[in-house]
């Protein structure tokens, strides 16, 4: 990977630079202020650093389902006795071998059958199970590939169900929640980089302390290069036009129902906020039920999976997002800034999933 490196007075100078230097779709890996050395510091100003890269080239989707089919035929050539040009992995054949083996429900349709080996827990399965039963009728699909299609359009559209009940009109205020430590002040400075760095947006930022003060600095020192104005306390009074983005830093509360009280008393003075529940996607999946179960008790809009440097068990967001009945909006992964701040489309979660699983 080619990457560049730009320093410039400001943040605003060094985009241009990049977008010069790279074109329009320059991928923004990192941006940080850097300062003189020596003595020099007293006096100069913090520049900014930008790297940047080019985009990857767009490689043919591989369609997974298509992947998947692929698997299917093989195996079905495996049994009959045919020699397949190539053996299956031996993950598959062991996923496919504990389809419809003895272990299993025999009324579970054999797509749900595939997602529970591929890590859904059983409570989503009866969900899915039931709703694909309902879907088809007295139908029944002509193969394993049309139904895992139809698995994938169920939970598709429960997501969509999740995110459109969610949904708020206006521009509320962006506010991270979550325990201490699960990475929610490098997400806000990631979101508040994508949005007013690259997105060209303006935006405003609150620094709020809690029970705990919030230490931060890092948050403040960013917001600063992008020129981004941030507060310390909320106050209503502030003229804020209507187009900016309002983002809001609290420090971490633990998973109990006592201190997520606190906190929904500290969100009321907001008002209109989108309230995200941060969580470390290298938890265990338990610690990571529990939590979304706790902070549940605050109007939460979505989710946002940090960490996914760490863990790329793509079932853990399916089972959290199902259960907590929200939708994944982010994944975020690594320090770098913005670096890896996606947003989550389901219909693509799911094709990385199988995809992840097939080629484990
Ligand atoms: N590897 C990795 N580290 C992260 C990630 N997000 C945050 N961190 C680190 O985790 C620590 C806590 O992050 P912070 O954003 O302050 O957590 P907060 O207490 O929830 O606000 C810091 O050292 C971060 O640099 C991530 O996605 N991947
Ligand atoms: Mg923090």
């Amino acid at each position: 990977m080619n990457t560049i490196k730009i320093i410039a007075d400001t943040a605003q100078e060094a985009l241009e630079q990049v977008q010069a230097k790279v074109g329009p779709d320059a991928v923004i890996l990192n941006v940080r202020p850097v300062h003189a050395d020596g003595v020099k510091r007293l006096w100069s100003k913090a520049r900014v650093e930008v790297l940047a890269t080019a985009p990857e080239p767009s490689s043919a989707q591989e369609n997974v389902l298509q992947l998947l089919t692929a698997k299917v035929h093989q195996l079905e050539g495996a049994l009959q006795g045919s020699d397949s040009s190539e053996p299956l992995p031996p993950n598959v054949i062991q996923m496919m071998q504990n389809v419809g083996g003895p272990q299993t429900a025999p009324a579970a349709p054999a797509s749900v059958q595939v997602l529970l080996e591929m890590g859904l827990l059983p409570q989503h399965a009866d969900m899915l199970a039931g709703q694909l039963q309902r879907h088809l009728g007295g139908t029944r699909p002509r193969n394993l590939i049309e139904e895992m299609e139809l698995a994938r359009e169920v939970l598709v559209e429960q997501w969509h169900r999740f995110a459109t009940r969610a949904e708020q009109p206006g521009l509320p205020a962006r506010v991270l929640v979550g325990a201490p430590g699960v990475g929610k002040t490098t997400a806000l400075c990631k979101w508040v980089t994508q949005e007013t760095f690259l997105g060209q947006r303006p935006a405003r930022l609150w620094r709020l302390d809690g029970a705990q003060p919030n230490t931060a600095e890092f948050l403040s020192l960013h917001s600063e290069m992008m020129q981004v104005p941030v507060e310390r306390v909320w106050t209503d009074s502030l003229d804020v036009p209507e187009d900016t983005l309002r983002f809001v830093d609290l420090p971490g509360v633990p998973a109990t129902a006592s201190a997520v009280e606190g906190l929904a008393a500290q969100l009321k003075p907001i008002g209109s906020a989108e309230v995200q529940l941060v969580l470390n996607s290298a938890y265990d999946l338990d610690l990571l039920l529990e939590q979304a179960r706790v902070f549940s008790a605050l109007p939460l809009a979505g989710l946002i999976f940090t960490h996914t440097d760490e863990s790329d068990d793509l079932s853990k967001l399916w089972n959290v997002a199902l259960a907590a009945e929200l939708p994944v909006t982010f994944r975020s992964g690594g320090q770098a800034m913005p670096g890896g701040f996606q947003s989550v489309l389901p219909e693509t979660l799911f094709d990385q999933w199988v995809s992840a699983v097939m080629q484990s």
